[in-house]
């Protein structure tokens, strides 16, 4: 996948938001996609932001929910923010609407404002994932007036997250 990832993005260099709730899988997806050339883990008071590179791509990883003491200092995270990938977990039904709730909270962030959504569909390799459409339904993407894609994957195989790479590689202002 690391040379892949070369093609899909190209040489311009980029900076991308990886966001979900904890559990939602976005450590695997980065140990999926072999982002290891470069990791640094910068511990802030209360949370830890993960930065990875590869092939001119930063990515920038953190769990959001239940830390509203901290939220002000993500902003400083958002600023320079190209794309954002939003990880759901598909199998945890329960937590779709927390999930909107932190959604709906990074995109009116006025940084945020015109970044196009990358909404990952992790687990749908387990039985009786929810299917995208309804995670569609239930995170109000329709809602959205920004460029937004919905894309099922799998960390655990791997699928899907080349599909939905390449639409991000497209759509990062
Ligand atoms: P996070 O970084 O968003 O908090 P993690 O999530 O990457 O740590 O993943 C949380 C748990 O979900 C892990 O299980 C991980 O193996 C599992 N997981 C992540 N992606 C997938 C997937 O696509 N399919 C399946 N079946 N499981 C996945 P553990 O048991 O280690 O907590």
């Amino acid at each position: 996948m690391g040379s892949a990832f070369g093609s899909i993005f190209g040489r311009k260099r980029y900076r991308i938001l990886m966001l979900g709730l904890d559990n939602a899988g976005k450590t695997s997806i980065l140990s999926r996609l072999h982002l290891n050339e470069m990791r640094s883990t910068v511990p802030t008071i209360g949370f830890t932001v993960e930065s990875v590179t590869l092939d001119h791509v930063q990515f920038t990883v953190w769990d959001v929910g239940g830390q509203d003491k901290i939220r002000p200092l993500w902003r400083h995270y958002y600023t320079g923010s190209q794309g954002l990938i939003f990880v759901v977990d598909s199998s945890d039904y329960e937590r779709l609407d927390e999930a909107r709730r932190e959604l709906e909270r990074v995109l009116i962030d006025r940084e945020m404002r015109n970044v196009s959504v990358l909404v990952l569909c992790n687990k749908q390799d387990m039985p009786n994932s929810i299917q995208p459409d309804e995670i569609r339904q239930a995170l109000h993407l329709d809602n959205l007036t920004r460029p937004y894609a919905i894309v099922p994957c799998s960390a655990l195989n791997g699928t899907g997250l080349d599909e939905g790479l390449k639409w991000l590689s497209k759509h990062c202002k």
